[in-house]
């Protein structure tokens, strides 16, 4: 019988294996895809070619991209209805890369914030890859034909750049590309440091990060020692510009229980930060112990995570073939 059923929309995204996945990334974005399987076709990738942009020790950038995968399932990517694969794994990226960075302006390049600070962090090391980053990054959403790109707020900029392309390239050749959306969820998309909670939640500040995979006690020291606010008024209320901490604090609470932050504020209400902060450490805890232990027992299984990241590569390979065959005959390329 023929399969009536619409096709469903693409969704796409990437995290680079550049460090240990923290709860910013978690609740930025791997929580979302997993919440939004069912909906769409999904493919979800190790960036390591991205990695690269900035210096890595080879064996450490291996035991992540592969710890990665891994977390990646054990967040709840179901392998069977989720494609997933390592970047370098399918050559098109590279390919449509270069293609892309011909079609990328200087200027464009040049606004980036991410390479202004990444230029500025890695002053000895400013080489071309890093500025012509997001070329690739287009080119990994393009060669999918991806209706949405769910990252966290950071990463709007880029998904920005990837419409542009894509929008000037078919201005060109006709319909090649389907020009994508980002897909910025409303809580989660912005976790703060909890040492300092008006910058984000980054790996580069591991005392304000909290890592998926961080030992019980330290994640509920860190919670403890978070930074609430310097008022006296020991209240938790949802006041983003005056109590930030505290409105952080109550961010990942929600986004980990669906309770609403008037459902929050009941619950501790005459209790202060010495009952919210272990509380929320509490819950913290409890969502990342069955992520942690499945990590364990599918990292201790090498022969599944190798099928895993082959089966994912052949899949990604079929649909970016088929997009990098086609830009290949607009631009001209002689076919093989
Ligand atoms: P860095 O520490 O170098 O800034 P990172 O921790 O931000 O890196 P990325 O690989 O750049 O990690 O991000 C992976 C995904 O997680 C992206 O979709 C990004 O938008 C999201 N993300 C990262 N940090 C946060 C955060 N603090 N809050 C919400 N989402 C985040
Ligand atoms: N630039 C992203 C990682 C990334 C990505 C992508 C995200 C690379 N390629 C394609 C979405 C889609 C970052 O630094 N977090």
């Amino acid at each position: 019988m023929e399969n009536t059923a619409p096709a469903k929309k693409i969704m796409l995204s990437g995290i680079q294996p550049s460090g240990d996945l923290h709860l910013g990334n978690y609740l930025g974005a791997i929580k979302n895809w997993v919440e939004r399987t069912e909906e769409f076709d999904n493919y979800y990738f190790m960036a390591d070619m991205h990695t690269i942009t900035v210096r890595q020790t080879p064996a450490d950038l291996r035991r992540r991209t592969l710890q990665q995968l891994a977390q990646y399932i054990a967040c709840g990517l179901d392998p069977q209805k989720n494609t997933l694969f390592i970047q370098s794994h399918v050559h098109e990226h590279a390919e449509l890369g270069w293609i892309l960075q011909c079609y990328t302006m200087y200027g464009e390049l040049s606004r980036m914030t991410q390479f202004k600070d990444k230029s500025q962090k890695h002053s000895e090391n400013i080489n071309a890859g890093l500025f012509t980053y997001p070329s690739l990054m287009a080119a990994d959403i393009l060669l999918y034909q991806a209706d949405y790109v769910p990252v966290g707020e950071d990463q709007k900029q880029h998904c920005e750049l990837t419409r542009d392309i894509a929008i000037r390239f078919n201005n060109i050749y006709g319909n090649v590309f389907k020009v994508p959306e980002p897909y910025i969820q409303k809580v989660g998309a912005r976790i703060m440091s909890l040492g300092n909670p008006s910058s984000k939640m980054s790996k580069s500040d591991p005392n304000g990060c909290v890592f998926l995979l961080e030992k019980p006690d330290d994640i509920m020291r860190k919670f403890k020692k978070a930074v609430t606010d310097s008022d006296t008024e020991n209240c938790v209320r949802f006041a983003p510009s005056e109590k930030p901490g505290v409105a952080n604090l109550m961010g990942i609470y929600s986004s980990i229980t669906g309770k609403s932050y008037e459902e929050i504020e009941n619950e501790f209400a005459g209790k202060g930060y010495g009952a919210f902060k272990p509380a929320v450490g509490e819950a913290v805890v409890e969502t990342l112990r069955p992520i942690q232990e499945e990590t364990a027992r599918i990292l201790a299984d090498k022969a599944y995570l190798e099928n895993v990241y082959k089966e994912g590569a052949e899949k990604a390979s079929y649909l970016a073939r088929k997009t990098l065959r086609k830009v290949y005959k607009k631009v001209g390329f002689v076919e093989r």
